[in-house]
């Protein structure tokens, strides 16, 4: 495919309520809508990097210079065949992920376009449909949490992730089991806000049956996890500890999770994502996909990577009305029943860009040819 122009858009979109987690709160998404043009189709992408340098290292401003120093003069000079090839070529370049995620998903979309197929049939995905959950932040009382979940819960959502932080995690988790009973699909995030001293304190979640435990430990960790692991019943997932597929390699080798979360941007793209995938599947752990408030665009492509087969558990990848008065593709994600998404059938992501909104949250548009 010969790549004749990237397009690359910042836009500000904000979020319907303001969302806390142990690492920070967010009111609204700062990132890069990515189009890459080629004989008369256009594959998308977007950038999940977070404002700030929270979750991991990446900011918007530094996709942002990655993509224009680096990466899209690097796509433009090169002759790419299949998305494959993106991941080859950006792969000298350490880290930048989430930058190199975006690119790299945008030809993913523009590949499955020229093929005729859905990105989810040029994935490998077989699934027609899949059930997803929801991630619920911090609210200032337990009851307040309570009370979202019980909306969610009626919206039919088939997970609920609760967001925890030391001071706001045992008496949480105990007021919604007694709320909820125990038969409902209950996890717990922590971000990585414990250290192994509070294991008495984590020990304590291990009777509340939860699905799993993500990310309690340092975000860069997998020794200490491998050592909570084998003090719990509970599951433990990493999410934050997980770039690559040795990375994943190395966890399950120590058994330092029995369940990984993948965030496709986190690992650099879908080619990586696909790889992690297959490897968890060789080794009996299970995979969800994770969420970082992506627009219709990137959640489009979460759900065709959920098509694969070992996305076993419901991921964070709900409608667009949980974050947005107003979502950038058309139609917007909605439930085909409660809980259940659809796996588009059409070309590539199988939503189109509503350019109208697009254009009222545009701050900055930047042209790119070879
Ligand atoms: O840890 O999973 C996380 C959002 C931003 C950064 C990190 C995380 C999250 C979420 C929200 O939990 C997932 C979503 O609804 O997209
Ligand atoms: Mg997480």
């Amino acid at each position: 495919m010969k790549i004749e122009k990237i397009e690359m858009r910042r836009l500000h979109l904000p979020l319907k309520q303001a969302f806390e987690a142990s690492i920070g709160q967010q009111t609204m998404r700062d990132f890069l809508l990515i189009s890459v043009h080629s004989e008369g189709e256009t594959g998308y992408g977007e950038s999940v990097a977070m404002p700030l340098p929270f979750y991991n290292e990446e900011t918007t401003e530094t996709v942002l210079y990655m993509m224009e120093a680096l990466l899209i003069p690097m796509l433009l000079k090169n002759k790419i065949e299949r998305p494959e090839d993106v991941a080859r070529l950006f792969a000298p370049i350490r880290r930048h992920h989430m930058a190199k995620s975006a690119l790299e998903g945008a030809v993913w979309d523009l590949y499955a376009k020229q093929q005729g197929i859905s990105l989810a049939q040029a994935l490998g995905g077989k699934r027609k449909e899949i059930d997803v959950g929801v991630s619920v932040g911090i609210e200032p009382t337990v009851e307040e949490v309570v009370s979202k979940v019980e909306g969610f819960v009626a919206e039919g959502y088939k997970k609920i992730k609760v967001k925890i932080k030391p001071g706001f995690d045992i008496a949480l988790i105990d007021a919604l089991r007694k709320r909820f009973g125990d038969d409902l699909p209950l996890m717990a995030d922590a971000n990585s806000a414990y250290t192994l001293d509070q294991m008495d304190l984590i020990k304590q979640l291990d009777d509340y049956n939860l699905i799993m435990i993500e990310q309690p430990l340092a975000h860069d960790d997998i020794v200490d996890h491998a050592r909570l692991q084998s003090q719990l019943k509970t599951p433990i997932c990493l999410d934050e500890s997980i770039h690559t597929v040795e990375d994943a390699r190395r966890a399950i080798e120590l058994s330092s999770c029995r369940i990984i979360n993948i965030k496709v941007g986190r690992v650099g793209g879908l080619t990586e994502s696909k790889k992690i995938h297959d490897l968890c599947q060789e080794n009996n752990i299970p995979v969800w996909c994770g969420g970082m408030f992506e627009s219709g665009v990137g959640r489009a492509h979460n759900i065709a990577i959920t098509s694969l087969s070992n996305f076993k558990i419901p991921g964070d990848t709900a409608a667009s009305s949980r974050y947005w008065k107003q979502d950038i593709v058309l139609p917007e994600v909605e439930f085909l029943r409660p809980g259940v998404l659809a796996v588009p059938e059409g070309p590539g992501i199988g939503y189109e860009i509503n350019w109208e909104v697009v254009k009222s949250l545009q701050v900055l548009e930047k042209s790119f040819r070879p």
